[in-house]
């Protein structure tokens, strides 16, 4: 079934609402008749603007930032949705959503804080189900989760590299995907465990293919942005090619759409490494090339993916989701 469109819903609204005006207001002169009409029409446009297009979630009021790529993918910011609206839409579709986090090594120590704030801001009354990959199973927190939410741990293997650890996302993501969740839910999205909600992060991210702007890059000018520039890389991305910088830590969409991705991104990695080639940021750099190939049907602004040891910037009116400040040398098996 075809994902609605809010602004589907507001076009047919206004288209309703001028014709409204205009029956109501029948002249006798045509000369008079025609003058009036536009007057109607420019009065019911007005209207549309001011009162309906805000109520039927369509917000024009956010002109800081960019809120439509070149390709006509929404970029999600606060102040450019309606939450209920778009809740009770997916209420009606039953939708469930489907989480991936890893937790492997010394990063459990992320996880309760994860667990616990996704059961306060991530997609609150709609079901989800949390996938916690990790080697320490025995160390999962007990976190109450709400009717219609739950969590199931899979085992991983340790492993010495940190790289190797972010990279082999993609490989389970796929595994998780086709083994277990074809045919139960339709949407998923995958997340670093080294971060915590502290606002909704819901309904508004839906959609096909999600990206999440990188929040270290989206001032900077393309050519500062860590792209693969081997071209012996699978993950190469020239000089003039790429839209944003995207985060590796939080994407996710249609379970077919992240399928596709996930497949991609892990065979082209291990097609490099079969080469001795390993991409500059792992995972998050295939996932940029993939991205500009195929571009997201949703991009989500750096709201979704902020880091705790930035200082918020003014169009940031609210941070969903933020990466915690952590110590590398300490965490990680390798430094
Ligand atoms: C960035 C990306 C991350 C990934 C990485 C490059 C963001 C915010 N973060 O983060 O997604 O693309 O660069 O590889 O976009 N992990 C473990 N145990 C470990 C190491 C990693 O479980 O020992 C998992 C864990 O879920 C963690 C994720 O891998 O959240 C990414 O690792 P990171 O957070 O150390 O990478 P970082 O901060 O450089």
């Amino acid at each position: 079934m075809p994902e609605p469109h809010p602004l589907l819903i507001s076009v047919n609204i206004a288209a309703c609402s001028t014709f409204l005006l205009l029956d109501t207001h029948e002249l006798s002169f045509i000369g008079y008749r025609i003058c009036q009409r536009m007057i109607l029409r420019v009065s019911a446009l007005f209207v549309f603007c001011l009162f309906v297009m805000p109520l039927c979630g369509f917000n024009c009021s956010r002109t800081d930032v960019v809120t439509l790529t070149p390709w006509l993918a929404p970029v999600v910011w606060e102040g450019t949705f309606n939450p209920d609206l778009l809740d009770s839409i997916y209420q009606q579709q039953d939708i469930s959503v489907a989480a991936t986090v890893f937790a492997v090594g010394k990063y459990i120590m992320f996880l309760k804080n994860f667990l616990e704030t996704a059961e306060e801001y991530f997609f609150v009354g709609f079901k989800v189900h949390i996938y916690v990959f990790t080697d320490r199973p025995d160390e999962v927190p007990q976190v109450k989760m709400a009717p219609g939410r739950q969590l199931t741990v899979l085992p991983v293997p340790s492993s010495n590299r940190w790289q190797e650890i972010s990279a082999r996302r993609m490989e389970l993501i796929q595994k998780l995907i086709e083994e277990r969740l074809q045919g139960h839910g339709k949407y998923i999205f995958c997340l670093d465990v080294d971060s915590k909600f502290h606002g909704r992060w819901g309904t508004e991210s839906l959609g096909g293919l999600v990206a999440v702007i990188h929040p270290g890059y989206y001032w900077d000018p393309r050519s500062n942005f860590p792209y693969e520039r081997r071209p012996q890389s699978r993950a190469y991305v020239a000089e003039e090619e790429g839209d944003f910088y995207y985060c590796g830590g939080a994407f996710g969409g249609s379970l077919e759409e992240v399928l596709l991705l996930a497949k991609t991104c892990r065979s082209n990695f291990e097609a490099d490494a079969k080469e001795g080639i390993e991409a500059a940021w792992q995972e998050e750099s295939h996932l940029n090339r993939y991205m500009w190939i195929n571009k997201p049907s949703k991009v989500l602004s750096p709201e979704y993916l902020w880091q705790d040891f930035k200082s918020r910037n003014s169009e940031i009116h609210i941070i969903r989701f933020s990466g915690v400040v952590k110590n590398y040398a300490e965490i990680r098996p390798n430094a």
